[in-house]
């Protein structure tokens, strides 16, 4: 009997993000991102690393069209920096020409090849000016309008050509990373104070729910002025990663459950039930949890056409700890026999372990009920920056994790019954990861960042020959 195949409608591909690949941060009239300043503040990154020139990916464009192209993949995931479409931010700001010029010309140029462009609206490079101007995501009416007015542009501009459109990558990382941590971009941890009365941070929870606000606003927008007419859909993504108890006592089991609420349920409650942030939430922060008016949470509730999903990992969680964006929560690959969960990736918080990630679909599309678009997923090889480029390309523990991952991506479809649309591999080209700079490389594609020559890694030929293999054939 035929061997079971994944929908022929099927997407799959690479997903990049602008930051991360673009550089060329000062050409054709680019106003500078939160980024831009962050990453060149002494000991923000690792090794002093900024994305000026990234891999050069404004230049080398077409270059990289051919390398899609080459791996014959469905789609590419890629996003727009709005301080190239608006180089100040604001809704009463100019527009850039050039900057509507260059995705105009990508979108073309992946049309040409029958590439799907699926394109991110916000990837964390906020234009500076209106961080300096109003305080950015913290300031919910102001935001709102510019975020709103930016992908109208958007919309306007490119919405011919695209039907796949994500707001918001990961909120979670901007506010709780960008305003708590302080480890990402704008680096905001001023309010958060662990002094004798307690926490009493607030600016992450507020900008996640400004988040959450200008987001339902743009797919407002879009349903009510362009999805007819131009027949795409839109959708926000999450991070988040599997969650299991480190062993089954009651206060572990409530941790991991306490551990996805913090990271998961926060936007996906409110988007795709339609309900106030989690319990476990609410019970933590109190008030410093902002409330929903009646009339914001009509609006988040089945904002989202489907389930943006972006996982790495499965953490093992245990009750305890203060660190309150945690839930609270501590976590661990270590099992309690000493043994680990899976491979080590180059960054601390990544091990391979790809049932996690089949538990995770299972979860997610249980709970939410929305057809699941996986938009990011990937490993960094352990020193694969030490190696030379013939050694970095046989990327075998990569493989190993693609391996795992797809083999749980076909078994969620076809046996568990869950409804997953798309998978896009992180990266197609190793890149600028944020505060850890250059050595951290997730690219399927190694890039030599002295020639910016890029070659294929055996990853990127095993992800291209699964999903040729696994994707039924469109019907005649
Ligand atoms: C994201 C991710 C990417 C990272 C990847 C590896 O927000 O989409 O953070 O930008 O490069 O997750 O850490």
């Amino acid at each position: 009997d035929a061997k079971k195949q994944l929908p022929h409608d099927f997407i799959w591909g690479f997903a990049t993000a602008s930051f991360q690949i673009e550089g060329s941060t000062d050409v054709d009239g680019r106003g500078k991102s939160i980024w831009d300043d962050f990453s060149k503040l002494p000991g923000k990154t690792l090794d002093g690393k900024d994305g000026d020139v990234a891999t050069d990916s404004y230049q080398r464009w077409k270059e990289d069209i051919e390398l899609l192209a080459e791996y014959g993949v469905k789609s590419y995931r890629f996003s727009i920096a709005w301080p190239r479409i608006i180089p100040l931010g604001g809704r009463n700001d100019p527009v850039n020409a050039k900057g509507i010029k260059f995705y105009s010309n990508l979108i073309d140029g992946l049309l040409a090849k029958g590439i799907i462009p699926f394109v991110t609206l916000y990837h964390w490079d906020l234009p500076q000016a209106l961080h300096e101007r109003y305080g950015g995501w913290l300031n919910k009416e102001e935001i709102t309008q510019d975020f709103v007015h930016f992908a109208k542009v958007c919309f306007e501009a490119f919405g011919d050509r695209v039907q796949n459109w994500l707001t918001i990558n990961e909120p979670w990382c901007v506010s709780a990373i960008g305003y708590g941590y302080g480890r990402f971009a704008p680096g905001r941890t001023s309010e958060r104070s662990r002094s004798a009365e307690g926490d009493s941070s607030t600016e992450p929870y507020i900008v996640a729910h400004n988040e959450l606000v200008a987001h339902a606003h743009v797919v407002k927008l879009y349903r009510d002025q362009y999805k007819r007419q131009q027949g795409g859909q839109i959708g926000i993504t999450l991070n988040g990663d599997w969650c299991m108890p480190y062993d089954d006592s009651p206060e572990n089991i409530a941790a991991a459950q306490r551990s996805l609420d913090f990271h998961i349920g926060w936007y996906a409650d409110p988007v795709y039930l339609g309900t106030d942030y989690p319990e476990s939430m609410r019970k933590l922060l109190r008030d410093r949890l902002p409330r929903f008016t009646d009339e914001e949470l009509a609006l988040v509730k089945g904002s989202s056409d489907f389930y943006g999903m972006n996982t790495y990992t499965t953490k093992l969680c245990m009750d305890g700890g203060n660190d309150e964006f945690q839930g609270n929560v501590k976590t661990t690959f270590t099992r309690p026999d000493g043994t680990q969960l899976g491979n080590q990736a180059h960054c601390s918080w990544l091990q391979d372990y790809a049932p996690g990630f089949r538990a995770l679909l299972n979860y997610l599309w249980k709970r939410y009920q929305s057809p699941i678009y996986v938009t990011e997923n990937g490993f960094a090889v352990k020193d694969e920056h030490t190696k030379s480029v013939e050694d970095a390309i046989k990327d075998t523990e990569r493989v190993h994790y693609f391996k795992g991952v797809t083999a749980s991506l076909r078994a969620a479809i076809l046996e568990d019954g869950c409804d997953i649309r798309a998978y896009f591999g992180w990266s197609l080209l190793d890149n600028f990861e944020w505060a850890d700079g250059y050595t951290t490389r997730f690219g399927c594609t190694y890039v030599d960042y002295e020639t910016q020559k890029r070659y294929p890694k055996d990853s990127a030929k095993f992800l291209v020959k699964f999903f040729k293999e696994n994707v039924a054939a469109a019907p005649a």
